[in-house]
Protein backbone atom coordinates (compact mmCIF):
# COMPACT_ATOMS: atom_id res chain seq x y z
CA UNK A 1 0.00 0.00 0.00
CA UNK A 2 1.10 3.47 -0.42
CA UNK A 3 2.33 5.33 2.58
CA UNK A 4 1.65 9.21 1.56
CA UNK A 5 4.16 11.87 3.33
CA UNK A 6 2.28 14.93 3.93
CA UNK A 7 1.46 17.88 6.07
CA UNK A 8 -1.95 19.78 5.92
CA UNK A 9 -2.45 23.07 3.73
CA UNK A 10 1.05 21.92 2.11
CA UNK A 11 1.69 20.99 -1.51
CA UNK A 12 0.86 17.19 -0.22
CA UNK A 13 -2.72 18.02 -0.99
CA UNK A 14 -2.16 17.41 -4.50
CA UNK A 15 -1.01 13.92 -3.83
CA UNK A 16 -3.69 13.24 -1.40
CA UNK A 17 -6.35 14.76 -3.72
CA UNK A 18 -5.03 12.44 -6.32
CA UNK A 19 -5.24 8.91 -4.49
CA UNK A 20 -8.95 10.28 -3.82
CA UNK A 21 -9.60 10.94 -7.25
CA UNK A 22 -8.31 7.07 -8.21
CA UNK A 23 -9.98 5.23 -5.24
CA UNK A 24 -6.69 3.84 -4.14
CA UNK A 25 -6.17 2.98 -0.15
CA UNK A 26 -3.36 4.59 1.24
CA UNK A 27 -1.90 5.63 4.74
CA UNK A 28 -1.30 8.82 5.48
CA UNK A 29 1.99 9.77 7.35
CA UNK A 30 1.88 13.01 9.30
CA UNK A 31 4.93 15.16 9.17
CA UNK A 32 4.09 18.02 11.42
CA UNK A 33 6.79 20.33 9.35
CA UNK A 34 6.02 23.30 11.88
CA UNK A 35 6.91 21.11 14.75
CA UNK A 36 10.49 20.53 12.55
CA UNK A 37 9.72 16.56 11.68
CA UNK A 38 10.87 17.56 8.10
CA UNK A 39 14.23 18.06 9.15
CA UNK A 40 14.41 15.25 12.00
CA UNK A 41 16.53 12.28 10.35
CA UNK A 42 14.53 9.79 9.91
CA UNK A 43 12.63 11.90 7.57
CA UNK A 44 15.74 12.93 6.11
CA UNK A 45 17.20 9.74 5.60
CA UNK A 46 13.72 9.68 3.03
CA UNK A 47 13.65 12.66 2.18
CA UNK A 48 17.15 14.30 1.70
CA UNK A 49 15.12 17.76 1.03
CA UNK A 50 13.05 17.82 4.22
CA UNK A 51 10.21 18.80 1.84
CA UNK A 52 6.17 17.36 1.78
CA UNK A 53 5.23 15.48 -0.30
CA UNK A 54 7.06 11.92 -0.38
CA UNK A 55 5.21 9.09 -1.40
CA UNK A 56 6.77 5.14 -1.15
CA UNK A 57 5.79 2.23 -2.64
CA UNK A 58 7.82 -0.81 -1.49
CA UNK A 59 11.08 0.51 -2.48
CA UNK A 60 10.31 3.28 -4.51
CA UNK A 61 10.42 6.90 -2.83
CA UNK A 62 9.40 9.68 -5.09
CA UNK A 63 9.23 13.16 -4.20
CA UNK A 64 7.84 16.46 -6.39
CA UNK A 65 4.43 16.25 -6.01
CA UNK A 66 3.53 16.25 -10.10
CA UNK A 67 5.95 13.33 -10.28
CA UNK A 68 4.02 11.53 -7.58
CA UNK A 69 0.77 12.80 -8.85
CA UNK A 70 1.65 10.79 -12.31
CA UNK A 71 2.54 7.78 -11.00
CA UNK A 72 -0.75 7.47 -9.40
CA UNK A 73 -2.50 8.18 -12.25
CA UNK A 74 0.13 5.64 -14.47
CA UNK A 75 -0.54 3.08 -11.81
CA UNK A 76 -3.70 2.88 -11.88
CA UNK A 77 -4.94 3.79 -15.52
CA UNK A 78 -8.32 3.41 -14.94
CA UNK A 79 -8.67 6.57 -13.02
CA UNK A 80 -7.87 8.42 -16.37
CA UNK A 81 -5.83 10.77 -13.56
CA UNK A 82 -2.88 10.59 -16.65
CA UNK A 83 -3.36 10.10 -20.54
CA UNK A 84 -1.69 7.17 -22.51
CA UNK A 85 1.93 6.94 -22.96
CA UNK A 86 3.31 8.70 -26.24
CA UNK A 87 -0.51 10.01 -27.19
CA UNK A 88 -0.94 13.38 -27.76
CA UNK A 89 -2.69 14.49 -24.70
CA UNK A 90 0.02 12.69 -22.88
CA UNK A 91 2.33 15.38 -24.43
CA UNK A 92 -0.29 17.81 -23.79
CA UNK A 93 -0.78 17.11 -20.12
CA UNK A 94 3.34 17.28 -19.95
CA UNK A 95 2.80 20.52 -21.09
CA UNK A 96 0.67 21.62 -18.34
CA UNK A 97 2.45 19.76 -15.54
CA UNK A 98 5.53 21.82 -16.30
CA UNK A 99 3.56 24.91 -16.97
CA UNK A 100 2.29 24.40 -13.65
CA UNK A 101 5.71 23.66 -11.53
CA UNK A 102 8.01 26.08 -13.12
CA UNK A 103 5.53 29.09 -14.82
CA UNK A 104 2.49 29.15 -12.33
CA UNK A 105 3.58 28.22 -9.20
CA UNK A 106 7.33 29.79 -9.17
CA UNK A 107 6.48 33.30 -9.14
CA UNK A 108 3.79 33.15 -6.08
CA UNK A 109 6.64 31.12 -4.11
CA UNK A 110 8.69 33.73 -4.42
CA UNK A 111 5.93 36.02 -3.33
CA UNK A 112 5.73 33.66 -0.61
CA UNK A 113 9.63 33.67 0.17
CA UNK A 114 9.64 37.22 0.30
CA UNK A 115 6.24 38.28 2.26
CA UNK A 116 6.69 34.78 4.78
CA UNK A 117 8.46 32.15 4.69
CA UNK A 118 12.01 32.80 4.54
CA UNK A 119 14.10 33.65 7.26
CA UNK A 120 13.29 37.89 7.56
CA UNK A 121 16.58 38.72 6.82
CA UNK A 122 16.76 36.91 3.48
CA UNK A 123 13.98 38.47 2.55
CA UNK A 124 13.95 41.46 -0.85
CA UNK A 125 10.79 43.28 -0.41
CA UNK A 126 11.47 44.92 -4.01
CA UNK A 127 11.00 40.98 -5.34
CA UNK A 128 7.47 41.01 -5.05
CA UNK A 129 5.92 43.45 -7.26
CA UNK A 130 8.22 41.64 -10.30
CA UNK A 131 6.83 38.32 -8.82
CA UNK A 132 3.03 39.44 -8.92
CA UNK A 133 3.65 41.06 -12.89
CA UNK A 134 5.21 37.42 -13.63
CA UNK A 135 1.84 35.79 -12.39
CA UNK A 136 -0.13 37.90 -13.89
CA UNK A 137 1.48 36.72 -17.12
CA UNK A 138 1.31 33.17 -16.23
CA UNK A 139 -2.61 33.15 -15.67
CA UNK A 140 -2.55 34.79 -19.24
CA UNK A 141 -1.46 32.38 -20.81
CA UNK A 142 -3.45 29.62 -18.71
CA UNK A 143 -6.59 31.65 -19.37
CA UNK A 144 -5.76 31.71 -23.16
CA UNK A 145 -4.83 27.61 -23.03
CA UNK A 146 -7.75 26.70 -20.83
CA UNK A 147 -10.50 28.52 -23.46
CA UNK A 148 -14.37 27.84 -22.64
CA UNK A 149 -12.91 24.04 -22.13
CA UNK A 150 -13.84 22.40 -18.97
CA UNK A 151 -10.54 20.58 -18.17
CA UNK A 152 -6.82 21.73 -19.38
CA UNK A 153 -6.54 18.05 -21.43
CA UNK A 154 -8.32 15.71 -23.10
CA UNK A 155 -11.88 16.90 -22.21
CA UNK A 156 -11.48 15.32 -18.95
CA UNK A 157 -9.86 15.69 -15.63
CA UNK A 158 -6.91 14.90 -15.13
CA UNK A 159 -3.54 15.31 -12.82
CA UNK A 160 -2.96 18.45 -14.63
CA UNK A 161 -6.00 19.88 -13.01
CA UNK A 162 -5.35 19.13 -9.69
CA UNK A 163 -1.35 20.68 -9.82
CA UNK A 164 -3.02 23.81 -11.59
CA UNK A 165 -6.20 24.14 -9.54
CA UNK A 166 -4.06 23.44 -6.14
CA UNK A 167 -1.76 26.63 -6.99
CA UNK A 168 -4.81 28.54 -8.06
CA UNK A 169 -6.00 28.00 -4.70
CA UNK A 170 -3.12 28.79 -3.60
CA UNK A 171 -3.36 32.17 -5.28
CA UNK A 172 -6.48 32.92 -3.90
CA UNK A 173 -5.00 32.53 -0.46
CA UNK A 174 -2.46 35.20 -0.77
CA UNK A 175 -5.61 37.14 -2.45
CA UNK A 176 -4.20 37.16 -5.83
CA UNK A 177 -6.44 38.36 -8.40
CA UNK A 178 -6.86 35.09 -11.14
CA UNK A 179 -7.89 38.31 -13.43
CA UNK A 180 -9.57 36.28 -16.26
CA UNK A 181 -13.16 34.80 -15.72
CA UNK A 182 -12.70 31.38 -17.30
CA UNK A 183 -10.25 30.83 -14.35
CA UNK A 184 -12.33 31.93 -11.33
CA UNK A 185 -14.77 29.61 -12.63
CA UNK A 186 -12.70 26.48 -13.64
CA UNK A 187 -10.95 27.02 -9.54
CA UNK A 188 -14.29 27.36 -8.46
CA UNK A 189 -15.36 24.21 -9.95
CA UNK A 190 -11.92 22.22 -9.18
CA UNK A 191 -12.00 23.11 -5.83
CA UNK A 192 -15.58 21.57 -5.12
CA UNK A 193 -14.69 17.97 -6.30
CA UNK A 194 -15.51 16.41 -3.33
CA UNK A 195 -12.25 14.21 -3.51
CA UNK A 196 -10.34 17.62 -2.63
CA UNK A 197 -12.82 17.85 0.79
CA UNK A 198 -11.98 14.25 1.39
CA UNK A 199 -8.08 14.89 0.86
CA UNK A 200 -8.59 18.06 3.21
CA UNK A 201 -10.22 15.83 5.63
CA UNK A 202 -7.94 13.09 6.01
CA UNK A 203 -4.90 15.34 6.16
CA UNK A 204 -6.29 17.67 8.95
CA UNK A 205 -7.73 14.57 10.95
CA UNK A 206 -4.05 12.39 10.94
CA UNK A 207 -2.29 12.65 14.15
N1 LIG B 1 8.63 21.05 -5.83
C1 LIG B 1 8.23 20.37 -4.64
C2 LIG B 1 8.13 21.38 -3.52
C3 LIG B 1 7.84 20.74 -2.18
C4 LIG B 1 7.81 21.78 -1.07
O1 LIG B 1 8.44 22.85 -1.16
N2 LIG B 1 7.07 21.46 0.00
C5 LIG B 1 6.97 22.37 1.12
C6 LIG B 1 5.54 22.34 1.64
S1 LIG B 1 4.38 22.93 0.45
C7 LIG B 1 7.87 21.88 2.23
O2 LIG B 1 7.89 20.71 2.53
N3 LIG B 1 8.63 22.80 2.87
C8 LIG B 1 9.43 22.48 3.99
C9 LIG B 1 10.84 22.99 3.87
O3 LIG B 1 11.14 23.69 2.89
O4 LIG B 1 11.62 22.68 4.76
C10 LIG B 1 6.89 19.64 -4.88
O5 LIG B 1 6.10 20.11 -5.71
O6 LIG B 1 6.65 18.59 -4.28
Amino acid sequence: MFQVYGCPRTRSTRVVWALEEAGVEYEYQKVDLFAGEGRQPAYLALNPGGKVPALADDDLVLTESAAICTYIGDAFPTSGLTPSFGSPERARYNQWCFFAMCELEQPLWTIAKHRFALPEKRRVPDAIETAVWEFAIATKVLATGLGGREFLVAERFTAADILVAHTLAWAQSFELPLGHTVLEAYAERLLARPALARAKAQEQNAV
